[in-house]
């Protein structure tokens, strides 16, 4: 019997900036195990962007963000992984509502731990999605 081939999904990940630093974590899922990424998950069925994009760094960090916009959208097949599949990224970026909030980590089944880095100073490495991006000489910063 032929194995049906899995569906392409939605993630929604967020560029969160404070001053000249960003939000990353070091992920624990199986997808880019030990790399570092933005928070973000899956979006959910009748979810805008925007919601999905607060949803998910206040399920994954307790932040609260605003300014929610989308910045763009990458095509990602992950082939060489123990689960093989396709997302389409969506990328947004937000700031905090509160720029003194500390990010916690809420899901430590699925992240390390959140930091700030300055996107000269990135940590390595970084998850595919992303590195692409940086490759690429995309910058997230507004006015760049
Ligand atoms: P959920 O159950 O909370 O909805 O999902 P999640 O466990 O938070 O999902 P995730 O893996 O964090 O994000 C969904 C997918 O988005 C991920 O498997 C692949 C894609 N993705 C990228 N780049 C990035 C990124 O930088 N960060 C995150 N979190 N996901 C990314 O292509
Ligand atoms: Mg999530
Ligand atoms: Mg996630």
């Amino acid at each position: 019997r032929p194995v049906p081939l899995p569906e392409p999904k939605v993630g929604v990940v967020v560029f969160l900036l404070r001053f000249q630093t960003l939000l990353l974590g070091k992920r624990r899922s199986s997808i880019g195990h030990s790399t570092f990424a933005l928070p973000g998950g899956h979006l959910e069925f009748g979810e805008s962007f925007e919601d999905c994009a607060a949803r998910e760094v206040k399920e994954e960090t307790g932040l609260d963000i605003e300014k929610i916009e989308f910045v763009t959208v990458t095509n990602n097949v992950f082939l060489d992984e123990p689960k093989p599949s396709h997302y389409v990224t969506i990328f947004m970026r937000a700031v905090l509502k509160d720029p003194q909030q500390v990010p916690q980590n809420i899901e430590p089944d699925k992240c390390d731990g959140w930091d700030w880095y300055e996107w000269d100073n990135l940590p390595t490495p970084l998850f595919w999605p992303l590195e692409k991006m940086v490759l690429s000489g995309f910058n997230p910063f507004p006015g760049v």
